[in-house]
């Protein structure tokens, strides 16, 4: 990798730690900075290598952080103010861990002569930092800030997967004097899957053909070459082959073989893996269900159904259904592209809906789902639209979408991206919109304005809770104020409109991606 820039000394702690990450290909921050951080901001500003791109909530932060990974598969730093900031951005975290991104969380700490009072801004830092971390370290002199920096670079990284390093910066060591700057060592490749593996595998298969699932999941369900060699198998093996019910990235669309997802209902789930004898384990792990219902059992296999790992999320998953395919003679399977797509027209309902955003969808767009009940039908739909990328929440907490559009779009420049958003999972994280207009983001959100927790209005049933009355029923709805999501979007900078009917859908979403900055349509619903 080129250098940003020489090495500078003499330095202080924060000039040290701007000059490691620079060096170390981490030239992304997303930043929403405080007292504590203004000599690492003062270092951003005077040295070259990091561009910051500034979230007006530490969840935007953290969400672009993980969206920005899963298109580049390089983590980007976020700077955060003391416990407080880290504790705001906790979610996305929570999600960024499940969907295995790697992230370098920067916080900002009181000087450590500082810590000794009670001060306001006082808090468990390594509580917050510890439950969602897989690495936290505290710098300790400015002098070891730089290594401690290259440290945390190297551990966003196990294998195939990412991890979360955080870092905390006491303000002294980012003001003191010595800083030097470091290198993190290259990423070490994924592990490659033993033949043994892939030769039981390939007797499974052989042995069961339908009887038994290939399951994709992590790096499995986010290659194309990963989904041809699956369907590959599928095709001379029998088996079926199914992509656990999130993904961090799956491609979809025109020329990708249509890989169905677990369903996320536990029923559907158990109905979908009936009959499976074994699953065998291609970067995924055992099924469970999201959440657990009176009388319903949490694992989703059948009783007796055996797992079998091909590889595990850490490997190189690609390359071990690339030799699973060879091991089985495995020729590539014929495909057949579903009919191209009409322009749709009439009223907005979840089929046409559906069909306005795929007939508009344009070539490598990255769409990032967080539609939540509207969009649990979109999967036909998609598979006859343009080439794209489909990153998906995952790990339940809602208000990623929107951040993660964010991060997705600066992690892959040139390609637009189309934010699929459920109107209550979009007030989590709204300040998103702003950063959008203010980097000039190529961002589509279309907000589906149902004015309701409709999914919990069917949780409600599925737990067994009884449906009492009003106080249920307001407490899971929208309506009163009716949220006014063009205004909201014009209010940050982001041009909007609504409409009422698929062809109106269609025509604005083409609109917007012609236009190239960021747009936001409202759809009833
Ligand atoms: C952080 C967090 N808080 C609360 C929830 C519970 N929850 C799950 S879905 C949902 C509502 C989603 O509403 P919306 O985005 O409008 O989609 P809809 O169900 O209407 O399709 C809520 C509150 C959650 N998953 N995560």
């Amino acid at each position: 990798m080129p250098d940003p820039t020489p090495m500078v000394t003499p330095m202080n702690g924060a000039e040290s730690l701007v000059q490691t990450l620079a060096h170390s290909g981490v030239d992304l921050c997303f930043t929403n900075p405080g007292t504590s951080e203004m000599h690492f901001v003062a270092a951003l500003d005077r040295l070259p290598g990091v561009r910051c791109v500034l979230g007006l909530f530490e969840g935007v932060c953290t969400g672009a952080a993980d969206g920005y990974w899963r298109m580049a598969r390089q983590p980007a730093a976020t700077l955060l103010h003391l416990g407080p900031g880290l504790g705001n951005g906790w979610a996305n975290l929570h999600n960024a861990r499940k969907a295995r991104s790697g992230i370098l969380n920067i916080v900002g700490d009181h000087a450590l002569e500082h810590l000794r009072f009670e001060s306001p801004l006082k808090s468990d830092l390594d509580g917050v930092a510890g439950s969602v971390s897989h690495w936290v370290r505290h710098a300790r002199s400015a002098a070891e800030v730089g290594a401690d920096a290259a440290a945390a670079v190297a551990a966003t990284r196990d294998g195939a997967l990412g991890c979360i390093a955080t870092l905390a910066l006491p303000a002294d060591t980012a003001w003191g004097a010595g800083g030097v700057p470091q290198r993190a060592p290259a990423a070490p490749p994924a592990a490659p899957v033993a033949g043994e593996a892939v030769d039981a595998a390939a007797r499974t298969l052989r042995a069961l053909g339908s009887r038994a699932v290939l399951l994709l999941g992590a790096g499995g369900s986010a290659s194309e070459a990963a989904l041809h060699a699956a369907a590959a198998i599928a095709a001379a093996t029998g088996c079926r082959v199914l992509a656990e019910f999130y993904n961090p990235r799956m491609p979809g669309g025109r020329g990708r073989p249509r890989i169905e997802r677990l369903p996320y209902a536990g029923d559907a789930a158990r109905q979908k893996l009936s009959g499976a004898e074994v699953l065998v384990l291609a970067g995924s792990v055992e099924p469970i269900g999201f959440f657990a219902y009176p009388g319903k059992a949490s694992q989703l296999k059948p009783e007796g159904c055996a797992l079998q790992t091909l590889a595990t999320p850490q490997q190189d998953v690609p390359a071990a259904l690339q030799a699973l395919a060879e091991a089985l003679q495995a020729p590539s399977a014929p495909h057949a592209d579903p009919a191209p797509l009409g322009v749709p027209s009439g009223p907005l309902t979840p089929e046409s809906i559906a069909a306005a955003i795929a007939a508009a969808l344009p070539a490598q767009a990255v769409v990032v789902d967080e539609a939540v009940t509207t969009g649990r039908g979109f999967g036909p739909a998609m598979a006859a639209a343009a080439p794209h990328d489909w990153l998906q929440g995952m790990g339940g907490a809602i208000g990623y979408g929107l951040p993660c559009a964010v991060g997705a779009a600066l992690g892959a420049p040139g390609r637009p991206v189309l934010t699929l958003e459920g109107d209550g999972s979009a007030m989590y994280t709204l300040q998103a919109l702003w950063t959008m207009a203010r980097e000039s983001l190529p961002i589509g959100v279309v907000v589906f304005a149902n004015r309701a927790y409709r999914i919990l209005q069917g949780e409600l049933q599925g737990v067994g809770a009884r449906m009492s009355g009003p106080k249920a029923a307001a407490m899971l709805s929208l309506d009163h104020p009716a949220l006014d999501w063009v205004a909201l979007a014009k209010g940050q900078g982001v041009p909007g409109c609504r409409v009422d009917d698929a062809a109106a859908l269609c025509d604005a979403l083409k609109r917007g991606y012609a236009a190239g900055g960021p747009f936001l349509i409202e759809v009833p619903c």
